[in-house]
């Protein structure tokens, strides 16, 4: 199944450093399928259905991706969607840990499926939705560093009303 692959994460928010991820994994495949799954590590800042939103929002310039969200195993939504690569970013060293880990498990529980990892781009290398959140609620600008329907929904989710 080597004409679709999916991109998995919590975007919680999606951000630039995954837009580029996106936009490269794109242009590799015919088809992409960025998926919002629960990362039970992690406590959510929005809830699924407005990841999806704005994942879409944010990629809609994209002919071939599609914004969708699974609640199970990475494993079982490939294999239900007929894909066998999972498409990761890395930014630092530090995410290598993690990122081996979980693909190691997911080639454990599905030895068909490949993880491919695309390096980001040097001026995304330091960003990450947890910052992005962090930064914006202590009053700092983060509008370029995500999409500009994203700022919105971070002033509305956190700011409401004061801005
Ligand atoms: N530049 C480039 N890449 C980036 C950037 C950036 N600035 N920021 C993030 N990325 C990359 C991350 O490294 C990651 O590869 C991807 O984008 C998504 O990042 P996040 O943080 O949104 O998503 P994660 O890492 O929380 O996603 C984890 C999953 C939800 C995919 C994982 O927990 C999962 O598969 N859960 C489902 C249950 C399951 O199967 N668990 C077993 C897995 S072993």
């Amino acid at each position: 199944y080597r004409h679709k692959a999916v991109y998995p994460g919590s975007f919680d928010p999606i951000t630039n450093g995954h837009v580029f991820i996106a936009e490269r994994a794109a242009a590799l495949f015919d088809e992409l399928e960025v998926s919002v799954l629960i990362n039970s590590d992690k406590k959510g800042a929005f809830a699924i259905d407005e990841r999806v939103d704005m994942a879409r929002e944010a990629l809609k310039h994209l002919s071939n991706v599609t914004v969708n969200s699974f609640s199970g195993l990475l494993v079982d939504f490939l294999r239900q969607r007929k894909s066998s690569i999972v498409i990761r970013g890395l930014r630092a060293l530090s995410d290598f840990e993690y990122e081996f880990q979980m693909a190691l498990m997911n080639r454990q529980l599905a030895p068909e499926i490949e993880t491919l990892f695309i390096v980001t781009d040097a001026k995304y290398s330091f960003l990450s939705s947890h910052t992005i959140k962090d930064v914006f609620q202590l009053g700092g600008e983060v509008r370029n560093l995500v999409p500009p329907y994203v700022h919105r929904r971070l002033v509305e989710r956190f700011h409401s009303g004061a801005k």
